[in-house]
């Protein structure tokens, strides 16, 4: 008697600093992906669309000001609130490529000199990605993609801190450095082959738990 077995769906997490092409990219893979017949959707956190996603754009939007901790943990609060619609998603295997993770939620408050240990504890045990794509961009090549919003930590010093602490939370293991600052279409395609990859040598496999 045969056993069929259902493919789960990968978990892969675009990240990298400001202007190094995530949303473009994550837009670009949902694209190719559907093509090939196979279900992917896109996430990103933080998500601002839940109550606690409302509160974390305010405090984006300098609306308003919250305790560094506080406004931590409200952003892995963020990502745990969406982990059942995560699991569910793979679990009927389609994929979901996410932009930023817990990666930025320690990269971020690191930045601001808080203590990286304290940082990640939140975040242990969430649903660990498949695949981390890093888009690595030269500073120089990110001044020259034209100013910086208005938000919050949108400021060439606050990125470079950010991208240290990228550096240091790099695992090889699962860890794809890309180069961005190629032209759009030869990024993508690093990307996806990345991403077809992950999703066909995972699609047995259980799903980890981050930092465990
Ligand atoms: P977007 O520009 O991608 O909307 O991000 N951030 C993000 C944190 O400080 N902690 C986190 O856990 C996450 C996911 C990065 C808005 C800003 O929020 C930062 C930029
Ligand atoms: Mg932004």
């Amino acid at each position: 008697r045969k056993m069929v077995m259902t493919r789960r769906g990968a978990l892969i997490v675009l990240e990298g600093c400001d202007k190094a092409g995530k949303s473009t990219q994550a837009k670009m893979m949902l694209d190719s992906v559907t093509k090939t017949g196979k279900g992917i959707r896109l996430m990103n956190f933080p998500d601002r669309t839940t109550t606690i996603g409302g509160i974390i754009d305010q405090y984006l939007r300098k609306q308003i000001e919250l305790k560094d901790e506080a406004v931590h943990l409200l952003f892995s609060a963020n990502r745990w609130e969406l982990v059942p619609e995560i699991k569910a998603t793979l679990a009927r295997g389609e994929s979901i490529v996410v932009d930023r993770y817990a990666y930025s939620g320690i990269a971020f408050s690191g930045a601001k000199g808080m203590d990286l240990e304290w940082c990640r504890a939140p975040d242990v045990g969430l649903p660990k990605p498949d695949a981390v794509i890093y888009l690595n961009l030269d500073k120089k090549i990110a001044s020259q993609r034209g100013d910086y919003g208005q938000e919050r930590y949108e400021n060439i010093e606050f990125q470079e801190k950010v991208k240290d602490i990228f550096w240091k939370l790099k695992d090889d293991s699962y860890w794809h450095v890309i180069e961005a600052s190629r032209p759009i279409e030869v990024v993508h395609q690093d990307c996806y082959k990345i991403v077809l990859e992950t999703i066909q040598r995972k699609e047995h496999q259980p799903i980890e738990l981050l930092w465990k």
